[in-house]
């Protein structure tokens, strides 16, 4: 991934900058290509580790990961075409049926995502879907609220990667399972919104099945060269588009199996 990079330190630390003000204060900013155009995806992971790297000296824990665009609903959504990697600290945790404010968001969405807890170390390159189920303590339901930084919730892979996959909050919840006793390629789930169904899918819309979104998520930190330690908390992907929310609104994510989650959105 180093071999890639076209920034210099500098630039990387000025961008990173420019996310974190953009993050912790709320507010859009252009994508970075259009200052960088020549930036690439392992420019976009220099950024994002400079971001975690900052946010774990001030005190964040690190709690997980999050594959992201991992399912083509997703990726005709956003006009990207290749999977990414951000990172999931305690900051952004939210608990189930919690009202959850969005005045420290720009433009948020909900998606439905299944979530992975794990009892063993993953390491890759070369890890698989069976290393993944192997390594797997149980799945949670989740619902992932995105939130771009980019204006107009725009942007391109090196973009997005610098910005950590969008990622904001979290809520997991719903009924804690054994993998094996379930099929992870054909689980249902419904989202709503104010009692309205506005999205629904199945699992196995993530790469065929999530534990491929975590495979691939482990072989992309193995080019950073970082693992996922025992215990880490891991999210697949949204199975459906992402829907935008705001103040008033209540969302209930419905999974086959594996419960409900539910959050309300506030001022
Ligand atoms: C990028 C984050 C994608 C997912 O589950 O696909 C993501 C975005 O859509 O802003 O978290
Ligand atoms: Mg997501």
């Amino acid at each position: 991934m180093k071999a890639n990079l076209t920034l210099a330190r500098e630039d990387i630390v000025r961008l990173c900058e420019r996310v974190e003000g953009a993050q912790t204060r709320a507010y859009a900013i252009p994508k970075l290509t259009d200052e960088y155009p020549a930036m690439t995806i392992a420019d976009g992971y220099a950024v994002q580790s400079e971001l975690r790297r900052r946010f774990i000296a001030q005190g964040h824990r690190l709690v997980g990961w999050k594959a992201g665009l991992t399912s083509k609903a997703k990726m005709q959504q956003m006009g990207v075409d290749v999977p990414s990697i951000g990172f999931l600290t305690d900051r952004m945790a939210r608990p189930e049926n919690s009202a959850i404010s969005t005045c420290d968001l720009v433009h948020p969405r909900v998606e439905c995502e299944v979530a992975f807890v794990l009892k063993k170390e993953l390491r890759g390159p070369g890890c698989s879907r069976e290393d993944v189920l192997a390594a797997t303590d149980y799945v949670v339901p989740a619902v992932e609220i995105i939130d771009s930084r980019f204006s107009g919730f725009k942007f391109d892979l090196a973009s997005v990667v610098a910005d950590n996959g969008s990622s904001a909050r979290f809520v997991a919840g719903g009924r804690a399972r054994y993998a094996e006793e379930l099929d992870l390629r054909t689980l249902g789930v419904v989202l709503e919104k104010n009692g309205e169904m506005v999205a629904m899918g199945a699992s196995g819309a993530v790469l065929g099945h999530p534990t491929e979104a975590i495979a691939m998520l482990v072989n992309i930190l193995a080019e950073m060269d970082e693992h996922l330690p025992a215990g880490s908390f891991v999210m697949s992907g949204g199975i459906t588009e992402a829907v935008a929310v705001k103040p008033g609104d209540n969302v209930v994510a419905r999974f086959q199996e594996l419960g409900s989650v539910s959050m309300r959105f506030v001022e």
